[in-house]
């Protein structure tokens, strides 16, 4: 009873799993709401199955996190950079949302507008909104956020992307934010500072820093107001009204699911929860608003940043993933730690966001392997253990336990339907979705926005 789409639909070569839940094909899911979120630690080639979903979307929210996250879009040849802005920014006729879940700078947000514009986006607000009760990232909180890393000493730096983004959700947490609706009132905007600065100059004067100049900072605030305020709008309200209207909602997120902060390497995570329940509180929509959660999972496993990191690779093997993969981070650069596949963590992200399919990204980076590992399990003072305990000391002592599996010699580059794949690859694929309990929906072989595959 599939409804097969014009071929034209499908990013060429795109590979679609059926008939186990979820079929990219069914009207269903063509009317459904989708979540996006990483399945491991950030930077699993989220932009390019975000743009592609984006193109079928009516409304893109974003729902958590802030500029730490990043990604590159490339359209008609045309590199667009975003890093606060939902993809469906660069598409006409698309309705792109800033949700409260988010932590926004305003001053960044008026530098990505102007760059974008200046590549012949339009931006305004028909289809950019941000919701009022969205918090405000402010110089302080970057400031704050750069001296405790420098400060820490090896084994309690989190290594952050330094943009503030922990200290404007604990102001958040703390009842002394300053949101996007409290820019609109002289009186209330002097309260609101009044209350952040008790707490901040008393933090800083701890720390050797200078206390904040309040008349400053107010000045900056009026100063950059209207160019946030004319985008400021209930969004709660504007999503209920659009699924009403039978309107395709797609939910992007930024970062993975192990940097959540409840279900994350804590404290080695980002301070929002990044796993797929966020995408109704950080908008304003009610768990049943979300139809289909979409993991994307990458062929192995990478992190940015410090933390543990079972299955990391310091060896040639780690060097060649790296390098094939260009694992270098969009928004700062920095190099990413890179291991075999962990399934553990994968079945275990897949659970707590309740994913519905993958997106098994970057397949290619495996060629020329002679042996690939995946992680099945772990072994924690003598015993095997398949899940991530939470105690960082017993997550310091979990070994992985590796499932050798053939490499292949074929370059899977580009490969556009199954018959495509070698043998090996096709195992390797279907070994993965067994041990994370969850199926395989789209698999994608190339950087290239075309070369999706769709898994049938
Ligand atoms: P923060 O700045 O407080 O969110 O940092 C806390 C931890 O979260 C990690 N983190 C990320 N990991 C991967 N990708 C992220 N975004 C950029 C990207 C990263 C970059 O998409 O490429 O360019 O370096 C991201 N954002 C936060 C971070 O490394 C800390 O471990
Ligand atoms: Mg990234």
């Amino acid at each position: 009873s599939w409804r097969n789409p014009p071929i034209e639909a499908f990013p060429r070569g795109a590979a679609l799993v059926y008939g186990r839940g979820f079929n990219l094909r069914d009207k269903e899911f063509s009317m459904a709401n989708v979540v996006v979120v990483g399945a491991q630690w950030g930077d699993e080639g989220k932009g390019k199955i975000v743009d592609w979903l984006s193109e079928r979307a009516d409304v893109i929210a974003r729902f958590q996190g802030g500029h730490n996250a990043g990604h590159t879009l490339v359209i008609d040849g045309k590199v667009y950079k975003l890093s606060l802005l939902p993809s469906g920014i660069v598409r006409g006729g698309k309705l792109s949302v800033i949700g409260n879940g988010v932590v926004l700078d305003p001053w960044h947000l008026e530098k990505e507008i102007a760059l974008l514009q200046g590549q012949g986006v339009e931006i305004n607000r028909d289809n950019l909104m941000i919701a009022e009760n969205t918090p405000l990232i402010l110089p302080v909180h970057g400031e704050l956020d750069r001296a405790r890393e420098e400060a820490a000493n090896p084994g309690t730096k989190i290594g952050t992307t330094g943009r503030g983004i922990g200290p404007a959700y604990e102001d958040k947490v703390g009842r002394r934010a300053i949101r996007v609706a409290d820019l609109a009132d002289r009186e209330t905007l002097e309260t609101r500072v009044d209350r952040l600065l008790v707490h901040h100059d008393a933090l800083r004067r701890g720390m050797g820093l200078e206390p904040v100049d309040r008349d400053a900072l107010l000045a900056s605030l009026e100063a950059i107001a209207p160019s946030v305020l004319q985008f400021a709008a209930p969004v709660w309200k504007v999503l209920a009204e659009k699924r009403k209207a039978g309107k395709r909602i797609l939910f992007e997120g930024a970062q993975g699911a192990l940097l959540d902060i409840d279900f994350g390497t804590y404290p080695f995570v980002t301070s929002s929860n990044v796993i797929a329940g966020q995408a109704a509180t950080g908008s304003g929509m009610g768990p049943g608003a979300i139809d289909f959660v979409l993991g994307i999972v990458k062929a192995y496993t990478t992190r940015v940043g410090e933390g543990p990191f079972p299955c990391e690779l310091n060896d040639a093997d780690g060097q060649r993933l790296g390098e094939r993969g260009h694992e270098f981070g969009t928004v700062t650069g920095r190099q990413r730690r890179c291991g075999w596949f962990d399934a553990v963590l994968v079945r275990q992200t897949c659970a707590t966001s309740g994913v519905s399919g993958i997106a098994f990204t970057k397949l290619d980076v495996l060629d020329g392997f002679e042996e690939l590992k995946i992680c099945v399990g772990y072994e924690l003072d003598g015993e095997r253990i398949d899940y991530l305990p939470t105690a960082s000391s017993q997550q310091a002592r979990c070994t992985p336990i590796y499932e050798t599996m053939p490499g292949w010699s074929q370059s899977t580059e580009g490969a556009r339907s199954w018959a495509d794949l070698p043998a090996e690859a096709i195992k390797y694929v279907r070994r993965v979705e067994e041990l994370i309990d969850c199926p395989v929906a789209l698999l994608s072989t190339s950087p290239e926005r075309e070369d999706t595959i769709l898994v049938t």
